[in-house]
């Protein structure tokens, strides 16, 4: 499988409300560093841009602390951007602006609340779109965006999350089709027909990687993963997300691609 080249991203700059995100239960009495996140985002925006990426920047949002995880309102299936409705109260409304930007490019369509389905939970891969079951995403939810996607010709396969936010927090597609992923979070036979590539269970936080137009993006400071997707050909840009982290998000939460 080859993923199609991404022209686009949409990322959203980093909102001075930020430190009343929601946090990952491992970092709340740890607070989060606004300036230090906001040249964070500027290091990811810089090497979206290095893989040939138009940034589609928009404005923070100071009413909505989670605002620069964009990931989570819509996902794009070809020329469709499909709006989430996400599954955090506190976010909703979120979406507004995101889907006024992708309005400009794409065909919108509106997966109807109260169903919710946060875009972390979604994994396209080619016409097969994998969906956690998690707090964040209904059942109903995952019915609706099988709805939207059958006539777009994309098969929606449910999969249950154990000990995580969100599907893609322990499991990304690497641009040669493997899935880079903690097997603990997920049941045995779930992606039965994709090879992977193991991330070690301490080491779960970089199983979020971004892979777009052949480049890997990674967190920094986890070296096992970094040599093991270096050991296939695809030396990773490593990012320093530290604050990220804090909030419960790593490298795909940021950008919405297409
Ligand atoms: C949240 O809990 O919704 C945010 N603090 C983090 C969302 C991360 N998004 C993602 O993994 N796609």
């Amino acid at each position: 499988m080859h993923p199609e080249r991404k022209r686009y991203a949409i990322v959203r700059d980093v909102p001075r409300s930020f430190d009343r995100c929601l946090k990952n239960p491992q970092f709340v009495d740890q607070p989060i560093d606004l300036e230090l996140a906001r040249r964070q985002h500027r290091a990811y925006c810089a090497a979206l841009a290095e893989a040939d990426l138009e940034l589609i920047s928009l404005p923070a949002d100071d009413r909505f602390p989670d605002c620069c995880f964009v990931e989570d309102t819509a996902l794009v299936v070809g020329g469709t951007a499909v709006m989430l409705h996400m599954g955090a109260a506190s976010r909703v409304g979120e979406e507004v602006a995101v889907r006024e930007a992708l309005s400009r490019y794409l065909t919108v369509v509106e997966l109807k609340p109260p169903h919710t389905v946060d875009g972390g939970d979604v994994l396209t891969c080619g016409r097969q779109v994998f969906v956690g079951r998690t707090s964040r995403t209904s059942r109903a939810g995952r019915r609706s965006l099988r709805e939207a996607l059958t006539p777009l010709d994309h098969e929606v396969t449910p999969v249950p999350v154990s000990d995580v936010l969100h599907l893609k927090s322990s499991c990304s597609l690497l641009p040669d089709g493997a899935l880079l992923i903690v097997p603990a979070h997920f049941p045995a036979d779930a992606f039965a027909d994709f090879e992977r590539v193991v991330v070690a269970r301490e080491d779960a936080y970089s199983a979020n990687c971004l892979a777009v137009n052949g480049q890997v993006l990674m967190s920094s400071g986890f070296d096992r993963t970094r040599e093991m997707l270096a050991a296939r050909g695809l030396p990773p840009v490593e990012l320093d997300m530290s604050e990220f982290r804090k909030a419960n998000g790593s490298l795909t939460c940021l950008s919405i691609l297409f």
